[in-house]
């Protein structure tokens, strides 16, 4: 069957997210979790044995999961700060997880127990976090995960609540961070697994705002003043113009 980038299968999944609006939402919704302290690390069912998350850069995503059971999940994420283009003959000094935009991808399972580690790359000059909008309690792990460069935060979460979640670095001034690449999407399976599809991807909207204007030439510094009025410059899909189309398209066979 002829591949196309058309999405028209009806088996055929697009995991997508839309971070237009984070800039300004994540400030309102972290204030609005004040500092409990619950943690959710009680686990809600046995849990049985121990992997390694398995991550994956956009647009893919890790592989379905296949256990009926709990299990204790050791993620492994590092920030790293990275000059990547932005578009072509345009670089941009990106802070990423994992050296992407969006960051990437985690996948466990509901009621798994997950150890998450966060390492902030030697060659960082800033300090950064994670805020997991799948953990319950404590600034999604913000609080727990504040990272100088060079150094590695430890923390452990069970996932309560299935479905599909933003994560993003909750370090001030956040929406710089965040502007900056720091997101990126975090998928609890229900226990009973998801419906099975020909393919998954992973598309991340984000919005950028550079001192030049759109397609200036040459390394391009992060613009406060643009942000700050929610002008961007830049409104990609997957931290690069064109990161999408051409030879980078996504395939799906036709239905
Ligand atoms: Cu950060």
């Amino acid at each position: 069957m002829k591949k196309t980038s058309i999405i028209s299968h009806l088996q055929f999944l697009i995991i997508a997210c839309c971070c237009a609006a984070l800039f300004t939402a994540c400030e309102s919704k972290d204030s609005s979790r004040g500092s409990s302290t619950s943690w959710s690390t009680e686990p809600t069912e046995e849990i049985v044995g121990e992997e390694k998350a398995i991550l994956t850069d956009p647009p893919m995503v890790p592989p379905a999961i296949t256990r009926d059971h709990a299990t204790k999940v050791i993620v492994e994420l590092e920030v790293i700060e990275k000059e990547m283009e932005i578009m072509d003959g345009v670089k941009y000094m990106f802070w990423t997880f994992g050296g992407t935009v969006p960051g990437k991808f985690i996948r466990v399972r509901e009621g798994d127990l997950v150890e998450f580690h966060l390492k902030n790359n030697p060659g960082s000059k800033m300090p950064h976090n994670i805020d997991l909008h799948a953990v319950t309690g404590q600034g999604g792990g913000a609080s727990s995960t504040f990272t100088a460069p060079g150094h590695e935060t430890v923390f452990s979460f069970t996932a309560l609540n299935k479905g599909l979640f933003i994560y993003h670095c909750a370090t001030a001034p956040v929406g710089m961070h965040i502007a900056n690449g720091m997101y990126g999407m975090i998928l609890v399976e229900p226990k009973e697994g998801l419906p099975k599809v020909d393919k998954e991807y992973y598309i991340c909207q984000g919005d950028f705002y550079t001192k030049g204007a759109y397609g200036e030439a040459g390394l391009q510094p992060f613009e406060m003043s643009k942000a700050l009025t929610e002008t961007p410059d830049y409104v990609l899909f997957n931290g690069k113009v064109g990161a999408l189309t051409g030879d980078k398209a996504l395939t799906a066979k036709t239905g």
